[in-house]
């Protein structure tokens, strides 16, 4: 079947992605597999300047599910694009698409990191405007809560870039912050982020991670964000990225029957670093088995 599909302007060769902040810049990855056989993937947040991210530990395993404080680590636009953008511009050349993540504190800083981005990263496809980090004490997921704040970051950056700007969005009030930022200028949305979470050593009595709420991702949340993903869809015209403990190609599967274009890859990068491969694999033998000459004919195809 053709498993080719649009998704805010970008032609990708297949749905498959890969989630920010689980896949590092691509290159990690080349060692496992030809990460060019991916229709996108979506590079780690990046500000403007370096941040430093929270203290460790910051990851743990708990049931169904990872939990994580990183705290969006990241050593800045620049240098990103100086050690990375030789790989991902090679990528680029395979027919991967490119999609880097916008971060900051304040509209100030995302509009400095998107500017960054204008400056330093030319082979990017398009950019992704993470409104809804779990971990980091402004910004992030205190602006993505809201319509307002949500469609303040997009309107705020909008006119300083031509590129797509896709919104990972906060796993919170979907259909109402949906059509804000359709209103506001978003070209796509991604969902879910990770879910606000906490995981108790019980024996020490001590929070497991250095800061005691941190975000839940991995099977454990996947069927809430096939509901995100299904309000999204009715709410708004806006293209969707499917995000939440994608393990297999039918996890994948109900994220396109659900509404969603591109699906993305996250935890189980973490648990396999072939798991990207395999889930793009398993989902064409699915799409095979409907009968559909196309993937897109599935996208939405659900039925009550
Ligand atoms: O770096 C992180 O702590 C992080 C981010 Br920016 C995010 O968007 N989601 C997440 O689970 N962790």
């Amino acid at each position: 079947p053709d498993m080719s599909v649009t998704f805010a302007g970008l032609s990708c060769k297949n749905p498959v992605n890969t989630a920010s902040g689980t896949y590092g810049q691509g290159c990690q990855f080349e060692p496992f597999y030809d990460v060019s056989v991916l229709g996108a993937i979506t590079t780690k947040g990046c500000s403007a300047e370096p941040w430093e991210g929270n203290p460790a530990p910051r990851t743990a395993e708990i049931t169904a599910a990872i939990i994580n404080s990183v705290g969006l680590e990241n050593p800045g636009v620049e240098a990103f694009s100086k050690t990375y953008g030789e790989y991902l511009t090679a990528l680029a050349v395979k027919g991967t698409r490119i999609i880097v993540q916008a971060v900051g504190h304040t509209l100030e800083e995302y509009i400095e990191s998107v500017e960054k981005y204008e400056e330093f990263v030319p082979f990017a496809d398009a950019i992704e405007l993470n409104v809804s980090c779990p971990n980091v004490s402004a910004g992030g997921a205190a602006m993505g809560g809201t319509p307002s704040g949500a469609a303040g970051v997009v309107q705020a950056v909008r006119s300083r870039t031509k590129r797509p700007l896709i919104v990972k969005m906060a796993p919170v009030n979907i259909a109402e912050i949906a059509r804000a930022l359709e209103a506001a200028g978003a070209d796509g949305l991604s969902l879910i982020n990770s879910i606000p979470g906490m995981a108790i050593d019980v024996h020490t009595r001590r929070s497991r991670l250095a800061r005691p709420v941190a975000g839940v991702s991995g099977p454990a949340i996947h069927n809430i964000a096939v509901r995100m993903v299904w309000e999204a869809y009715k709410a708004c015209k806006l293209p969707l990225c499917g995000i939440g403990g994608i393990m297999t190609g039918e996890d994948a599967a109900e994220f396109i029957l659900a509404g969603a274009t591109l699906v993305s890859v996250g935890t189980a990068n973490m648990v396999d670093p072939t798991s990207a491969p395999r889930i793009l694999s398993e989902l064409e033998a699915w799409v095979a088995s409907q009968g559909v000459s196309s993937i897109t004919e599935l996208i939405g195809a659900f039925e009550c």
